[in-house]
């Protein structure tokens, strides 16, 4: 599976909750690394935390990102003393996290050994490993009067957490073009049976993996089955940004229009299944037509059991995919 932050740890969640009696099933999970931020020294990596806290039974459930049971006098502390930014909440126990990290990248140990050392403590049942462990950071042009040419570049965290996502111009993930794929990536792609491409932000989540040289070819020419899910139902995200940044690489915020951004691996794109939501069957057809297995089911993980389902489904259309 690639993943992002929620959505993809949710879907994870009940894919391993749909694994559950199939002891011979094992699941690795490349994460985006893009959103992460360095602050106040220390080195945040939300998607990767928000897939191991999830797994981990650690996760805020209400905000979906960061540590339950979380207190804040380290941030307290910190605007206590003018220190900026203040707009992005580290917790006390998520610092931990972050010092754990951050030591050990300091002690020369790569981001995927750090990944590793870290879920070790949260026993996740899928391994989870970065996409890279070269540093690339999701970049997001914005309208700014004050530049000479009317525009800024800001980080994707100020961009989504300070600006609250206005409109966009680009999107850039930084240090992209230079990465290496993490240790074991291009393998699991090419050495699995399934891959999941799960409702994650096509843009700022699988759009920047993908932007790693040599993941998207191996995604091509996997002998796996690729299954991808919609983040998009009845022409809204189910949560995130999806619809500021889709019309930035020129994608309508519709299930269909994302599929056809991934494309059908028989036409040289990245997908043999699609799932779109019950309400959307309308894009069944098409999508049909273009070469891509598609099935209207339930998409909405609000809850675990419905987070199970939809990785049965999920599961379903692959096995079906896979005996031809
Ligand atoms: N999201 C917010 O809306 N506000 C925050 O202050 C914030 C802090 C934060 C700290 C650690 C972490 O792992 C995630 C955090 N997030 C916060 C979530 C994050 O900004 C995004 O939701 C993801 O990067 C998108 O996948």
């Amino acid at each position: 599976m690639l993943s992002g932050g929620i959505g993809g740890a949710r879907f994870i969640s009940g894919l391993r909750d749909a694994l559950d009696g199939r002891p011979d099933a094992e699941v690795t999970v490349i994460g985006n690394t893009a959103d992460d931020i360095w602050l106040f020294g220390l080195r945040v990596c939300p998607d990767l935390d928000t897939v191991m806290y999830t797994l981990g039974g650690g996760i805020d459930t209400e905000r979906g990102w960061g540590r339950a049971e979380e207190t804040w006098h380290a941030k307290e502390e910190l605007a206590a003393y003018g220190v900026e930014p203040s707009w992005f909440g580290l917790g006390d126990r998520d610092i931990a996290t972050h010092l754990v990290r951050t030591q050990m990248l300091g002690a020369g140990f790569p981001l995927s050994d750090v990944t590793e050392a870290l879920c070790a403590r949260w026993n996740l049942g899928v391994r989870l490993i970065p996409m890279t462990d070269d540093r690339v950071e999701t970049h997001v042009v914005i309208d700014d009067a004050g530049q000479p040419d009317g525009r800024r570049a800001v980080h994707f965290q100020e961009y989504w957490v300070r600006l609250q996502a206005p409109p966009a111009h680009a999107v850039i993930p930084v240090g992209a073009e230079d990465a290496k794929p993490g240790p074991g990536v291009l393998e699991a792609i090419a050495d699995a049976d399934v891959m999941i491409v799960p409702p994650s932000n096509p843009v700022v989540s699988i759009g920047t993996i993908l932007a790693v040289p040599g993941v998207a070819d191996a995604v091509r020419t996997t002998s796996a089955v690729v299954v991808g899910v919609s983040p998009i139902i009845g022409g809204s995200p189910v949560r995130g940004m999806a619809d500021r940044l889709l019309p930035v690489i020129g994608v309508d915020v519709t299930a269909q229009a994302v599929a056809e951004h991934y494309g059908a691996r028989s036409a040289g794109g990245l997908l043999d299944g699609w799932l779109v939501d019950a309400s959307d069957d309308s894009a069944v057809a098409p999508l049909v037509d273009l070469g891509l297995v598609t099935r209207a089911v339930p998409l909405l993980m609000s809850d675990r059991e419905l987070s199970r389902e939809l990785a049965a489904e999920v599961l379903d259309l692959a096995d079906e995919l896979r005996r031809g």
